[in-house]
């Protein structure tokens, strides 16, 4: 940061970390004009973190559609028809395969999904080998099989599990309309197994299923009144897919789903907040809109569970014209060399991005 920039930050008055947000005060954050919001925002980013440092996870789907629960945005739901192939539980080896393959690209995380309501008993003992195999690598490891118990969250946590994310979607009064099979307490309360099982929580929602601003403010204050922030923060934006009953929602205004991250990042000002799902619909001047009010970090690699994302060259190109790079690990291990692998893709794209302008003008 320069100089001139730190002493601005410094003049601000210090943000402590808050979990008794009103209503009034988020929705008060949301009303604010564009500017100031982001202004406000990225002050407080820069009093956290560095701005110039985005996280970056891979995505695994390990088990894939015939999901018995009915969320309305959900390719995976066995209620609707959107053609999508249900595979069974992964092998175990075959998960370490692509854990190393997102090493190799440069990912420090390896997030592992399930199409699952919650693990079963005979199911576990394949997961905690996962876990295992991906700690093994020296990446961090995160999950989302859907409901825990606190025995099972006991189990992913001896396993070595870093994060777990569980979503709560929407503000407890939309989610009725979103979602019947499982309740907003039921994502409560595993939300609680997994911290008291000393899990780092990564939780967020989805923005554009039609909810309305108060809605997105009622997501980001259950969140940010949680007893302590979740580590990460996801702000999806919703993947329209045809067979869905969302499929032909209206998308969000780009300017919206923007608010939302800046709000994000003003109310629980440790955590990473994640531009998560959607990013396919995002150009770069968006992508570089979210990091701006305060996203950072991102899924990278070209899919996410069942639907494309960006090509991780992309976004390292991006990152390269941005000034951005990628965050090391939080792990102690194993440092080296993916954060050497990630650093020489960000400079080869920000030489070649050089090369380009010169060659023009
Ligand atoms: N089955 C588990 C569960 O629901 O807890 C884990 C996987 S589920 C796919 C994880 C999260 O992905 C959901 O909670 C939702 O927030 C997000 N998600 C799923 N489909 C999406 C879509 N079409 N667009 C945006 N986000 C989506
Ligand atoms: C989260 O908040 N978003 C990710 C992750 N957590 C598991 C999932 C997005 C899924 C998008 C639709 C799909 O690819 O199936
Ligand atoms: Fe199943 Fe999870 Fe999709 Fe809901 S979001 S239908 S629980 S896979």
């Amino acid at each position: 940061m320069n100089a001139r920039l730190d002493a601005a930050v410094a003049a601000q008055p210090a943000q402590v970390t808050r979990h008794d947000w009103t209503r009034a005060e988020v929705e008060a954050l949301f009303a604010l004009p564009f500017n100031d919001l982001l202004f406000k925002a990225q002050t407080v980013h820069r009093q956290h973190f560095d701005p110039n440092a985005v996280q970056v996870s891979t995505l695994l789907s390990i088990k894939t559609g015939a999901c018995p629960e009915d969320c309305k945005y959900c390719p995976q739901s066995n209620r609707y028809d959107t053609g999508l192939e249900p595979e069974k539980l992964m092998e175990v080896q075959k998960v370490i395969e692509e854990a190393q393959r997102a090493k190799a690209t440069g990912a420090t995380r390896f997030c592992m999904g399930a199409a699952w309501r919650s693990p079963k008993k005979k199911d576990m003992p394949y997961v905690l080998a996962m876990v295992k195999g991906v700690k093994e690598l020296g990446l961090e490891s995160c999950m989302t099989l859907g409901m825990l118990s606190a025995e099972q969250a006991q189990e992913l946590a001896e396993a070595g599990l870093d994060y777990y994310n569980h979503n709560l979607d929407t503000s407890p009064e939309y989610y009725g309309e979103i979602i019947t099979t499982r309740t907003y307490g039921d994502r409560l309360e595993t939300l609680d197994h997994v911290r008291g099982a000393g899990i780092k929580v990564c939780s967020g929602g989805i923005v554009g299923m039609g909810e309305s601003v108060r809605d997105r403010a009622g997501l980001l204050l259950q969140l940010a009144n949680l007893p302590q922030h979740p580590e990460s923060v996801p702000i999806n934006r919703l993947v329209r897919v045809e067979g869905t009953p969302l499929a032909a929602q209206e998308n969000v205004d780009s300017f919206d789903f923007i608010r939302t991250i800046a709000v994000a990042r003003i109310l629980m000002p440790k955590s990473h907040v994640r531009l998560s799902a959607g990013r396919e619909t995002m150009n770069e001047e968006m992508h570089a809109l979210a990091y701006f009010a305060g996203a950072n970090s991102i899924f990278y690699g070209e899919k996410l569970l069942t639907t494309p994302n960006p090509e991780a060259n992309s976004d390292m190109a991006l990152f390269g014209r941005l000034g951005i790079e990628p965050e090391s690990r939080e792990v102690e291990h194993c440092e080296d060399e993916t954060d050497g692998r990630l650093f020489a893709e960000v400079e080869r794209a920000q030489s070649d991005s050089l090369f380009y302008d010169a060659a023009r003008a």
